[in-house]
């Protein structure tokens, strides 16, 4: 599975003060920890409280780009933004994120194929967050009949059902793993699946239980990728320990060194 540090977020007070005082060293070490952590990429949002938030994405960019070349999301509603960021972020980077409506997809895929990104698209549309596993269906299908009608490549297509927080929206839990199993049989190629993780145990006491509880069940279902805190170590473990269970790694005594050394 992917995974994507989400730590470098203006969400977070010192990381939206490092920003703001423009600490390359604070932001630095948080990437180094994230990627040292297992992070395959990195998650990029400047936050909300950003007043220049083009600049400050780039600041963040250029900054990380000067300790590693570790793929960077560019985690932005502003449209304006993204395509500064990915002109500094380079290879294998990922847009975070579309809506489904088709006015943003008319822009957004011509955007990722432009420089060759991955393209991650929530299933969110004008009508909001869909309550069942039908519409998040209809919206996925429409998202990849887009993505044929401009020739994109849907194995760079990653949809995200939105998690929602577990004290707000429980019901829909379940819903989300069903649709990570059966979005897989949509299309051949199928898209991949990417879920924000922290976004389920936000406001709860127990959050690094149930991020990783839920994972668990969303690998078995084909979760190919999460934007998740790297630094809970019982969460990488849970992940390593899942993919071993499932046969996706090779067991051996030490499999949680064996697999950190990779
Ligand atoms: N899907 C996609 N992108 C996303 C999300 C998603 N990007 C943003 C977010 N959701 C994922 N990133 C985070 C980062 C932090 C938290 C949750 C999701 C978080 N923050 C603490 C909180 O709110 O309690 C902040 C604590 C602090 O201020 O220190 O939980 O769903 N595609």
């Amino acid at each position: 599975m992917i995974i994507i540090g989400e730590k470098i977020n203006g969400m977070f007070r010192k990381v939206a003060l490092a920003i703001k005082e423009k600490d390359e060293v604070f932001i630095q070490n948080l990437a180094q920890q994230q990627i040292s952590a297992g992070s395959n990429v990195l998650d990029v949002n400047v936050g909300p409280e950003s007043l220049a938030h083009t600049e400050d994405l780039i600041w963040l960019i250029k900054t990380i780009r000067k300790i590693t070349n570790a793929p960077l999301a560019i985690d932005t509603p502003k449209l304006e933004s993204v395509e500064e960021g990915l002109k500094y972020a380079g290879e294998g980077s990922f847009i975070n994120s579309s809506h489904a409506d088709d006015e943003k997809l008319d822009i957004y895929i011509p955007l990722a194929k432009k420089y060759n990104s991955k393209l991650i698209v929530l299933t969110i549309s004008k009508n909001g967050v869909p309550q069942d596993i039908q519409n998040r269906l209809e919206l996925a299908s429409n998202i990849i009949r887009k993505c044929q009608e401009y020739n994109f490549d849907i194995s760079n297509l990653f949809i995200d059902p939105v998690l929602l927080p577990i004290n707000v929206a429980q019901q829909q839990i379940v819903h989300i793993i069903d649709f990570i199993n059966q979005i897989k049989f949509i299309s051949e190629p199928s898209p991949k699946t990417i879920v924000g993780l922290s976004n389920i145990s936000q406001g709860t006491k127990y959050r690094s239980l149930i991020d990783r509880t839920f994972i668990s069940l969303a690998i078995y279902a084909g979760l190919d990728a999460a934007i998740l805190n790297p630094l809970d170590k019982d969460l990488i473990d849970t992940i390593i320990t899942t993919e071993l269970l499932l046969n996706r790694q090779l067991y051996c005594e030490s499999f949680l060194e064996a697999y950190r050394k990779k």
